[in-house]
């Protein structure tokens, strides 16, 4: 048994919380004491416990029901389901399963099941499908992440891992104390850094600038949108024109090189190909310098702008941050290969206060000081199947099986996919043009999902499993970029008939002959205990005390102190470059590389170059969508987790998403504030409601990702999207052949006011569902 907790708290990705009864009834999430910064998203997590979309019994689509995998997957998202038992539900699940990997064998099962799903350590749903998954002989998975796909391809060409791209950054502690300037490309966003990914104790970002303001750090923030970064006082603001960021280093560089300001030292040493880098910088082959004129006609930063900022750059410690957005767009890659050139040419790499790093307000916890921990987490087991897909290209693999497609070096082919399995993620969220992923959707024989809301993914399901949320289980969050571990406790009953993953997984594995291989014998509360077991072991080797099991469930939240130790990243590499080489080929960093010369992309090449976006403010497209869409990460959720939720919902704008949009463009159209505009593009088009704003600069909009895509006529291809889910307009392509990462921010739109009766929004409503077809109508293969 568990002991009972003192104070029942619930850890979640936006932060750890409370639980308050008044009059017995469970009525709010408090955020911990702890937290200087909390983060109000929790607001929304009572609420949605209960309200009219939540899955409370499993679900069949009908036609699926009625014929099985032979039903096709046409009717997918427009069809009424059928509420059925338990039993039934898991027997045709297991029943598909087997069909398939006897069929076809367990490549044709997809489980890439990308998404963030809830923190925890256990009912972490990517964990447990892959688990199970694997336990019955494996599945097609994706590699990489929708945040930073095309970073994760090129740091390591360039510096042999990924530091400073998802660890050993220089800490927020080193920055503040010794950075005379900050340079933000992408700003350093609050908003984001309200989330972390497996749980937060401290949210830190708001602090770490206003220290850094204190000690005197001058920030300049470089984006298209001014309020991402809030400081005292207001940051500078370099309203660069989106996805020209390299146009502009490149102006930073060249100023940099003609001025005798880049520090040739420092290149000689740590660096390779910095030669062939500056031919291309002053034109030697092409003709074109890429100088801080040229820079200016790019970006629509004046040319002298650039010149004080090179200058300034070079006259003062400097850091440099860039957001994982900039790497969401075409040639995404370039940003980044580009920004860790330019820290190299001025020199300050390895000194407190100076160089480059990564994400930094992306999510909490990027720069903070943490115990060198690795938490525990329930083992995946392998994978028989070795086949992978990079993880935003999986409509082009539906699309295209047996097709060939470049990634990293390699010439790969699709497989050829007939049963998809999705638990804990939500691609009608977070793919990009989602009229051709509906497309692409119909293609599979069988889709199973595990959802607690009638989201879009559940509904453009086959079988829906209704699955518990964080507060209907009992759970243990730590995470790798903050300093805690923490209970989740069980603080309400399982909303109708839901059950957790485990459950349904080990239902599953029960009728696949594999329920002792799944679960290892542990029902949920062993497995906590099991776990936590193994975090107490590792602690003591790191010199973290942990409490007994008992007194640690009994307590919750559980804070480490941070370590002594300043971080900074690669100050060892500067320090002895011999004993200490990078894990490139040559051991240091190469800002020409070899390797990617080699693969012979035009569109990686071997060093950081500006390669022109297929669609931006200056592409012919732009003279038909002149405005460049913004799809940014929302405010008042996780994605779209709990856009049905109170707080997501009272930051609507009559019930619609907001676009913002500058008051010249608005005006432009004969747009007004709030009024419902129709969004649009040749890839789709959506309903938002405006909210005017001066923070864009001019021929920006912006649109967050996460309102419930929200077809007007779910059997119609390309339909009207009533909510404003930005996905619609979205591009589909990778970001080059290297990365195939997600490019959603190279997107083109108009913007034009919606005449006519505005549709309500029917995304918060439970689908159809149809009453049980007539036994002679149910003929299902054996
Ligand atoms: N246009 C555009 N698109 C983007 C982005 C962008 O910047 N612009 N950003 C991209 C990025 S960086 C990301 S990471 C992705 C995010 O995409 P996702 O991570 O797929 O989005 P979420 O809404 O977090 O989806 C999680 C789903 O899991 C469900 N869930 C939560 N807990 C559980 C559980 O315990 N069990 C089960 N079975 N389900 C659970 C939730 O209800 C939700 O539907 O979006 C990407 N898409
Ligand atoms: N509240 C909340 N926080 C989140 C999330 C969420 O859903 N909700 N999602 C989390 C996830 S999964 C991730 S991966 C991170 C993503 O973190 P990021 O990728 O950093 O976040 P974005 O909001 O997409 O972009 C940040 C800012 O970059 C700027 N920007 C966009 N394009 C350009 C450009 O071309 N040039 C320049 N200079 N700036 C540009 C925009 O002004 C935008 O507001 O956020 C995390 N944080
Ligand atoms: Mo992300």
């Amino acid at each position: 048994m568990l002991p009972e907790p003192e104070k029942p708290t619930v850890a979640t990705h936006w932060g750890t919380y409370r639980a308050r009864w008044e009059g017995g009834e469970l009525t709010a999430l408090d955020p911990v004491a702890e937290d200087p910064d909390p983060s109000p998203i929790a607001g929304s997590m009572i609420d949605a416990l209960n309200n009219p979309s939540r899955i409370l019994r499993p679900a069949v689509r009908r036609s699926f029901l009625e014929t099985g995998h032979r039903a096709g997957g046409e009717g997918r998202g427009a069809e009424p389901f059928v509420e059925v038992t338990w039993e039934e539900a898991l027997d045709l699940a297991a029943a598909e399963l087997d069909r398939v990997r006897k069929s076809h064998g367990n490549g044709a099962i997809y489980g890439g099941s990308y998404g963030w799903a809830s923190a925890g350590r256990f009912h972490h749903a990517q964990s447990q499908i892959h688990r199970f998954l694997n336990t019955i002989g494996g599945y097609t998975r994706s590699v990489q992440n929708y945040s930073y796909a095309a970073a994760d391809a090129i740091v390591p060409h360039v510096l042999g891992d990924k530091r400073g791209l998802v660890s050993r950054h220089t800490s927020w502690d080193v920055i503040a104390k010794a950075s005379g300037l900050i340079v933000m490309f992408g700003g350093a966003p609050r908003k984001n850094a309200q989330v972390s990914s497996g749980g937060i104790a401290r949210h830190i970002v708001g602090e770490a600038i206003a220290t850094a303001q204190k000690n005197g750090a001058e920030i300049v923030s470089v984006s298209p949108i001014r309020d991402d970064t809030v400081g005292d006082p207001d940051p500078e603001w370099l309203p660069v024109r989106p996805t020209s960021d390299v146009a502009l280093m490149l102006g930073l560089a060249h100023t940099l090189a003609i001025e005798g300001l880049a520090d040739r030292a420092f290149l000689e040493r740590y660096t390779t190909g910095y030669d062939r880098f500056e031919a291309y910088l002053f034109g030697r082959h092409d003709g074109t310098p890429k100088d801080a004129d040229w820079a200016a006609s790019r970006t629509d930063i004046p040319a002298e702008t650039i010149r004080a900022l090179a200058r300034r750059m070079a006259g003062t410690r400097t850091f440099i941050m860039m957001a994982w957005s900039l790497q969401r767009a075409d040639h995404g890659e370039q940003p980044y290969f580009m920004a860790i050139t330019l820290a190299a040419m001025l020199g300050q790499i390895g000194l407190p206060g100076g160089g480059f790093g990564f994400g930094y307000a992306s999510v909490n916890g990027i720069g903070n000081d943490v115990p060198e921990m690795s938490w525990p987490s329930l083992p995946q087991g392998n994978n028989a199947i070795t086949d992978f897909i990079p993880v935003a290209r999986i409509a082009d693999m539906l699309l295209g099986p047996g097709e060939t497609y470049d990634f990293n070096g390699e010439r790969r082919r699709y497989p050829d996919i007939r049963l998809v399995y999705w638990a804990g993620g939500n691609p009608f969220h977070h793919h990009q043009d989602l009229n051709r992923l509906r497309h692409a959707w119909q293609r599979p024989e069988t889709i199973i999902v595990h959802e607690s809301w009638w989201n879009p993914l559940a509904r453009h399901a086959d079988i829906v499993f209704p699955a518990t949320t964080a507060l209907e289980r009992n759970d243990i969050a730590a995470a790798s970029r903050d300093r805690f571990i923490s209970a989740s406790h069980r603080i309400a009953e399982p909303a109708g008939e839901t059950r957790d993953d485990f459950a349904i997984f080990t239902g599953l594995a029960a009728r696949l002959k594999v329920e002792e291989a799944f679960t290892d014998g542990r029902n949920e509360e062993g497995w906590l205990r099991h776990l936590y077991g193994i975090a107490r072991q590792r602690g003591s080797e790191t010199g973290l005390d942990l409490p007994d099991f008992d007194t640690f469930w009994r307590t919750g939240l559980c804070l480490f102190p941070a370590p002594a130790k300043d971080r900074n990243l690669l100050d060892d590499f500067r320090d002895d470059p011999e004993t200490n080489p990078l894990p490139t080929p040559s051991g240091r960093i190469e800002l020409f590389s070899e390797t990617l010369d080699g693969f012979g992309y035009d569109d990686c090449p071997g060093h950081a170059a500006w390669l022109e976006p297929r669609e931006w403010l200056e592409s012919p497209a732009a003279i038909r969508f002149p405005l460049h869409l913004l799809s940014n990460q929302p405010k008042t959720r996780l994605h779209s987790q709990y856009d049905s939720g109170s707080h997501s919902r009272a930051h609507k704008l009559h019930g619609r998403e907001p676009i913002r949009m500058h008051p010249d463009d608005a005006a432009a159209r004969g747009i007004g504030d709030g009024d419902i505009v129709r969004v649009f593009n040749t890839r789709g088009a959506c309903l938002a409601a405006v909210r005017l704003s001066d923070a864009l600069r001019p021929g920006v909009v912006q649109l967050s990702t996460g309102a419930w895509y929200d077809p007007l006529d779910p059997a119609a291809p390309d339909s009207l999207d009533k909510h404003g889910n930005p996905n619609v307009l979205t591009r589909d392509e990778g970001t080059s052949r290297l990365g195939q990462g997600p490019s959603a921010q190279s997107c083109l739109v108009e913007v034009e006011r919606f005449e006519g009766e505005v549709p309500e929004i029917t995304a918060f409503d439970p689908p159809a569902f149809a009453a049980r077809p007539t036994a002679k109508t149910v003929e299902r293969e054996g």
